[in-house]
């Protein structure tokens, strides 16, 4: 698949994308009859709705796939092209990222892509994590992560190379990278994203015993920033957007930019060696038992 091999390809979806979407004249971008359209309309794949208000310059981006948004290849895939067409239009300056799967936000990495695998797969799925984390977290558009849900490690992760964190008022609800919990270990950039946000010993603590907070407690350790009732959580993420767009956009984007260019880096820089690190860990057979024991458990909780 083209758009596969476009994440394969260590230039990534960019290079894809600028080829097939864009060309420059004059130092202006001009968009391709396919991006065209869909600057007037609304674009919908499989598991990704965009809503994009060329009036406000807001785009909304409905995860839609049941039943957990669990994130999967294609759906990372999807995912990264849809963040990566809004950031190549001019008109775009705001990203709400939000679910339409009732009480999830997502429950983060599809589980099944990293049980019983070939290491070539496991591979080419740990790239697209590290692409979906890459686009998100060095992202030029405010970026405002709406969670009407539980949001359990990668969902987390998503939700915290957010520039602002709104969740559902919902004790059922929780939020946190609980890896050691299945066995795992978060890799180095998810820590760092985690420990930019919340700070150093509450990260320890956290990823040491696999904490999920419920929404209360996630705001109380700041890794949430505003709880709102359930049915609020869109119009709040709306109104919020407002405020950050008042903000000239280049000033923002350089102290974004100057606040999270070095956590980047850090993975820029060793991405190779990240995914072999995560292939070699994810095929052992312990870690593959660990895994099978937590989907069983998945299961029986549900039994
Ligand atoms: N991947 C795949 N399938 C999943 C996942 C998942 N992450 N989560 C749930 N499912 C499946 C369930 O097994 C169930 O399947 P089925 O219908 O066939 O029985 C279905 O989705 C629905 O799940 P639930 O019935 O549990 O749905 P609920 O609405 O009751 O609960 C929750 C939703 C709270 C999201 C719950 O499903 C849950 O807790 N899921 C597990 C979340 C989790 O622990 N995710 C961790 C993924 S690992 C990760 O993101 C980072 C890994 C970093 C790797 C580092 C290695 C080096």
């Amino acid at each position: 698949m083209a758009l596969r091999a476009a994440l394969r390809n260590k230039s990534g979806l960019s290079s894809l994308l600028s080829q097939r979407s864009s060309c420059h004249s004059h130092g202006r971008v001009c968009l391709s009859p396919v991006l065209v359209a869909q600057r007037r309309n609304n674009s919908t794949s499989p598991k990704i709705k965009v809503d994009f208000d060329q009036s406000t310059g807001v785009a909304v981006m409905q995860m839609q796939s049941p039943p957990v948004n669990s994130l999967s290849l294609d759906f990372l895939t999807e995912f990264c092209i849809g963040v990566e067409k809004l950031e190549m239009d001019k008109s775009c300056r705001g990203l709400i990222i939000t679910s339409n799967q009732p009480k999830v936000f997502s429950a983060g990495l599809d589980i099944m892509e990293m049980y019983g695998k070939s290491p070539e797969r496991c591979g080419e799925f740990w790239r697209a994590v590290q692409e979906m984390w890459l686009k998100l977290y060095s992202s030029n558009l405010v970026t405002i992560a709406a969670i009407n849900g539980s949001s359990p490690a990668g969902g987390c992760l998503m939700s915290i190379t957010c520039d602002y964190r709104i969740m559902a008022d919902n004790p059922r609800y929780s939020i946190g990278l609980n890896e050691t919990q299945l066995g795992i270990v978060a890799p180095f950039w998810f820590k760092d994203t985690m420990t930019n946000t919340v700070g150093h010993r509450t990260t320890e603590i956290a990823l040491e015993l696999g904490l999920l907070y419920n929404p209360s407690e996630a705001l109380k350790i700041g890794l949430v920033d505003q709880l709102v009732p359930e049915d609020q959580v869109l119009t709040t993420a709306t109104q919020t957007m407002a405020k950050w767009l008042a903000i000239p956009d280049h000033a923002r984007q350089i102290t974004k930019s100057m606040m999270r260019k070095p956590t980047i880096d850090k993975l820029t820089s060793n991405r190779e060696a990240d995914i072999q690190n995560f292939v070699s860990f994810i095929t052992k057979d312990s870690i593959q038992k660990s895994l099978r024991m937590y989907l069983e458990m998945l299961k029986k909780r549900k039994g």
